[in-house]
């Protein structure tokens, strides 16, 4: 059974406080395959949540990346009846393999051996792959490996679909999303019995911007949930 996040996107809309508003910080982790747009992700939204559009030009401009990029950004929302100011802090590992044996860049796990101890907590993980490539949805299940250890009860995740301006070479249906999700929740109660976190799915563009709003919204809620569960 899919567990919702619990929260209303109608309150979006709703104006918010922010002289009065609740102060919450959480840490959020994209992990997927090389090239699925996990930088871009995190750019875009930054981007965006200051007022500018995204387009052809800023994903130009992203490079492969080869250790832990840092990226934050700070959301106002009304979640209930209260207002939030939520900052996610981006954590944002490559997504080349190790076993790979690319000598061009650095591997998710070289780079993860160097800051694994610096990291103490993740209110939320993005389990992120690119709708045109099935190989990217499949290795979701290496991702999940990639992050058990850093995992604790209260940790959410959201699987996130990119490219979904690309319709014409969509090749993940709405089906395959539900199973996935499905899957990815079971290997989560398998790696960690005690594991309570809620998840979703989102498909979003990061050249149009379509459902970044909503991707921006469930993030916060998630680690407002995150933080309310395990302080
Ligand atoms: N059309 C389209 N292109 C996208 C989208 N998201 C990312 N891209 C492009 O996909 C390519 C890879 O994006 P990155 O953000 O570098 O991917 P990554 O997951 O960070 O890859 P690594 O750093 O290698 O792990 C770039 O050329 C982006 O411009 C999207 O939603 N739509
Ligand atoms: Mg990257």
């Amino acid at each position: 059974m899919t567990v919702s996040l619990n929260i209303d996107r109608t309150d979006l809309h709703v104006p918010y406080n922010k002289a009065m508003s609740e102060k919450v910080s959480g840490y959020v982790m994209l992990v997927g395959n090389g090239a699925v747009g996990k930088t871009t992700v995190s750019k875009v939204l930054a981007l965006t949540n200051q007022g500018d559009q995204p387009s052809q030009e800023i994903l130009n401009g992203i490079r492969k990346t080869n250790n832990l990029e840092y990226e934050f950004v700070t959301t106002h929302q009304q979640i209930g009846d209260k207002d939030y100011s939520v900052t996610l802090q981006f954590l944002i590992p490559p997504g080349q393999k190790k076993a790979d044996g690319d000598a061009t860049g650095r591997s998710f796990e070289e780079v993860m051996d160097i800051f694994r101890p610096t990291i103490h907590r993740l209110d939320v993980v993005l389990f992120t792959y690119d709708m045109t490539s099935m190989a990217s949805f499949h290795d979701l299940v290496y991702w999940i490996d990639g992050v058990g250890d850093l995992l604790n009860d209260a940790s959410h995740f959201i699987l996130l679909g990119t490219h979904l301006d690309r319709e014409n070479d969509l090749e993940i249906t709405r089906g395959d999303i539900e199973e996935g999700l499905e899957y990815l929740a079971g290997e989560m109660r398998t790696m960690r019995p005690s594991w309570k976190g809620n998840f979703a799915r989102l498909e979003v563009s990061n050249l149009t911007g379509e459902n970044l709003d909503s991707l921006l919204f469930y993030l916060a809620g998630s680690v407002i949930s995150s933080r309310n569960m395990i302080p």
